[in-house]
């Protein structure tokens, strides 16, 4: 799974094995997307299984040459893409288009099958909490801390505080649309609500309850037709990423960094975690359609964590698909820069310098199990992570430590932000308190046992909080890239805030300017003495390069802060 934060303590033992995983969710979009690229035809129900549907990438002017290479494959071109330049086409060899020039790659499209064979699950409609109303007035000093903000080392250590960045009403990312590319987010939840944006919401997945195999992968569907609404997040993953961006300052629970953005999921992540290509390509595009200012990618794309394009280890279809999903999201990620999109994302939890990697062991994710180890050297790319316009965040601890899971290098690291580091330095295991707390869904901690059927919290990640009279909330302790990643989204939602002008839905600005003065706001931090760091026994990260830039802080440390009061 992709996902790229991880639980605590418990998964927590299991993710130092190496690998980056976190508590994952869900699945690609079906059917219909509301840009254009018709995938299937309503109706072609597929059991179960692999869908035979293909995202063919062509060159620049290579569209009917691509169209006459798959009809003389056998296989059937159904849809067309022309912003990102591909066909959608029914393929029973794909292998066979390899030889074709005018084909930049095929990468499977793994939609589910219909409904039909799915089972009922229960009606599960989440408790309605109430909905406060959208903070209208500003609150006055006084009211600048919320009551679990004194959990929030992560904001404390950024400046997002009542005497930090709060203290400047200009400051707090209003007007700014910030697009939640995850696994849904919980619109309903009381500390996200008067922030969510649910009219430019979508829902790009489509809920997959088994693998191509027959395993478990999503569970049952939550919706009738397996598409969950666009205010619910199965996982829990989303929610939290969007609640530290942007959770307001209204009295209960905690705060984000920029308290009154406006949150819009741009769902493309499963229940289970899974972030595939055509979903993530159709949330990219539709981000930059509609005008969002930022966009957070806490994830990489499945199922290879390093994409090779040519490594003699994998088939031929393998090593199409790579290329398919190293020149789709070259080319969403393209699109979205020029529409003026900052893109931010995690780096990856994986504790590899993504200019030296050398071993993948987690490819590929999918089908569950299909994982095995390969050698991978630097020509092999993380995605989006190691792609041009992406801004990559490492994370920190609560010491200002790189965490030991959070992927480095001078390569990609492009600045740090706090994601959580359950490690002391003497390596000792520490108390949730170190992670990152946030918004989480309710329903996903019943399902996952967090919370019982009272609703009284299992595991000291969980916090509950009960308002005076209102229902019951939850936050969620939880660590990872992907709790960092958010951070630094929530502070480049106040720079758009402060300079950006009237756009489409919301303030624009351009993405470079965005990231010029994200950089130059960050408080630098030098690598550490001896730059050969040791976490433990066998895990010794170096970091390369200066006090302004190196490997594990890129340019340093956000600062919602020195964001709230940088002239230009
Ligand atoms: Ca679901
Ligand atoms: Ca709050
Ligand atoms: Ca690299």
């Amino acid at each position: 799974m992709n996902v790229r934060g991880r639980l605590t303590a418990a998964v927590l033992a299991v993710a130092m094995a190496g690998t980056a995983c976190a508590a994952g969710p869900s699945d690609p979009g079906a059917g219909r997307d509301a840009h254009g690229a018709r995938t299937a035809t309503p109706g072609t129900a597929r059991p179960t299984g692999e869908s035979g549907e293909f995202l063919v990438f062509y060159t620049q002017g290579g569209r009917d040459a691509a169209a006459r290479a798959v009809a003389a494959s056998g296989g059937v071109v159904t849809g067309d893409e022309p912003r990102l330049g591909y066909l959608v086409a029914e393929l029973s060899a794909p292998e066979k288009l390899g030889t074709t020039p005018a084909i930049a790659g095929v990468t499977p499209d793994r939609r589910i099958g219909e409904a039909a064979s799915v089972p009922t699950p229960p009606p599960a409609s989440p408790p309605a909490s109430p909905t406060p109303a959208p903070s209208a007035a500003t609150p006055g000093p006084a009211a600048l801390a919320d009551p679990l903000s004194g959990r929030q080392w992560d904001m404390k250590m950024i400046g997002a505080t009542a005497t930090g960045s709060y203290a400047h009403p200009s400051a707090r990312g209003r007007r700014v649309l910030v697009g939640v590319i995850d696994t849904g987010i919980d619109g309903k939840h009381p500390d996200i609500a008067p922030n969510f944006n649910r009219e430019l919401s979508r829902n790009f997945v489509t809920d997959r309850p088994k693998d191509a195999n027959g395993k478990t992968f999503d569970g049952p569907c939550e919706a009738k037709d397996c598409k969950d609404p666009v205010d619910v997040d199965d996982d829990g993953h989303g929610t939290h990423v969007a609640s530290t961006i942007g959770s307001p300052l209204n009295g209960i629970g905690v705060a984000g960094v920029a308290p009154e953005v406006s949150l819009v999921n741009i769902r493309a992540g499963t229940d289970s975690g899974y972030f595939f290509l055509k979903p993530t390509l159709d949330a990219l595009t539709y981000a930059a359609d509609i005008g969002v200012a930022v966009v957070n990618m806490s994830f990489y794309v499945d199922p290879w964590t390093f994409n090779c394009p040519n490594n003699p280890k994998d088939t031929p279809a393998e090593r199409l698909e790579q290329r398919g999903i190293i020149e789709g999201m070259r080319r969403a990620v393209a699109y979205a820069h020029a529409h003026g999109v900052t893109l931010i994302t995690a780096i990856g939890n994986s504790g590899t310098d993504l200019g030296h990697p050398a071993k993948d062991t987690a490819s590929p994710d999918y089908p569950l199990g299909a994982e095995h180890e390969r050698k991978v050297d630097n020509t092999c790319i993380n995605v989006p992570a190691e792609l041009e316009h992406v801004i990559s965040v490492s994370a920190v601890g609560p010491t200002e430590r790189k965490a030991s899971y959070s992927d480095y290098g001078v390569e990609q690291t492009d600045i740090a932000a706090p994601g959580g580091d359950l490690f002391a330095k003497d390596g000792r295991l520490t108390g949730v308190g170190r992670e990152i707390l946030a918004a989480a869904p309710a329903r996903a901690l019943r399902q996952k046992g967090l919370v019982d059927a009272r609703g009284v919290p299992q595991d000291p990640s969980v916090v509950r909080e009960c308002p005076h009279g209102g229902t019951c909330a939850y936050y969620q302790y939880l660590e990872g890239t992907s709790m960092a990643s958010p951070h630094a989204a929530g502070v480049a939602a106040i720079i758009v805030g402060r300079f950006g002008t009237p756009g489409k839905n919301g303030l624009t600005m351009d993405p470079a300017e965005v990231e010029r003065i994200l950089y130059e706001t960050a408080v630098p931090r030098p690598c550490p003495e001896p730059r050969a760091y040791k976490y433990a026994q066998n895990d010794v990260q170096t970091c390369e390069g200066g006090r302004d830039h190196n490997g594990f802080f890129g340019h340093g440390i956000v600062s919602a802060a020195r964001a709230a009061t940088f002239t230009r």
